[in-house]
């Protein structure tokens, strides 16, 4: 017999956005509130900041890392470091969980042996963006991004290999996750101003971790 509501038991459908990357649709979903308590642990030992961008605008964005490196910006340029420059300590070690998590995610993607050496955490309040960006500050060119959407939903932008071209916008829900590497890893990307909500686990916030292999 026919279910009473099809669509409430259809399982998401994983959606490939173009050769190489791929939206993972609650694929984290079991792991959230756990990556929510190591998140928090990490912000006490690395508490999150608002980095400043190489022509002075501080980013709405706040961010923090673990890893053997963390993504930094400062007035002289964007780098991975292994000291956090706010505590002038290593950043916290990958909890096994996201290495785990990343693992999984990656190779459902296509990506199998996946191991990151840095995680990027995003902290997204009301009003805060990130804008169309690719990421190449990493050496490996090949190596899947792996970004994993916690809290409230965003809307994500998806566009080309050149700022120019046309971008494609998603949302992304707490749990989601997406891969991309190999022929798309230089796609521009962004969020969209988050919009005011509540979310059981996060209020009114959204996280995002991004693995990423750097050397
Ligand atoms: C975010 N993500 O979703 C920001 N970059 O909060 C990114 O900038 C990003 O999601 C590279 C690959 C995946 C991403
Ligand atoms: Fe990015």
């Amino acid at each position: 017999m026919s279910p009473l509501f099809p669509t409430e038991s259809a399982p998401p459908a994983n959606e490939q956005l173009e050769e190489g990357a791929w939206l993972l649709r609650g694929f984290a979903t079991p792991d959230v509130p756990a990556l929510i308590t190591e998140i928090s642990h990490i912000h006490e030992v690395s508490p999150f900041r608002h980095l400043v961008t190489p022509s002075g605008h501080t980013m709405s964005v706040a961010m923090t890392n673990c890893g053997r490196v963390g993504w930094v910006s400062d007035r002289r340029g964007y780098r991975y470091d292994p000291i956090d420059p706010d505590t002038a300590q290593p950043w916290p070690p990958f909890p096994a969980l996201f290495l785990d998590l990343a693992a999984r995610a990656a190779e459902a993607a296509g990506f199998p042996h996946y191991v990151p050496d840095a995680c990027l955490i995003n902290r997204y309040v009301p009003s805060a963006k990130l804008s169309l960006h690719q990421d190449k500050d990493e050496n490996d060119a090949y190596a899947p991004i792996v970004s994993v959407s916690i809290g409230l939903a965003a809307t994500f932008q998806w566009g080309g290999r050149r700022r120019a071209d046309p971008v494609r916008r998603m949302l992304l829900e707490s749990g989601d996750i997406v891969v991309w590497g190999g022929p798309a890893r230089f796609v521009y990307h962004g969020v969209s101003p988050l919009k005011p909500g509540e979310h059981p686990l996060t209020g009114p916030t959204r996280l995002n971790l991004t693995f990423r292999k750097v050397f």
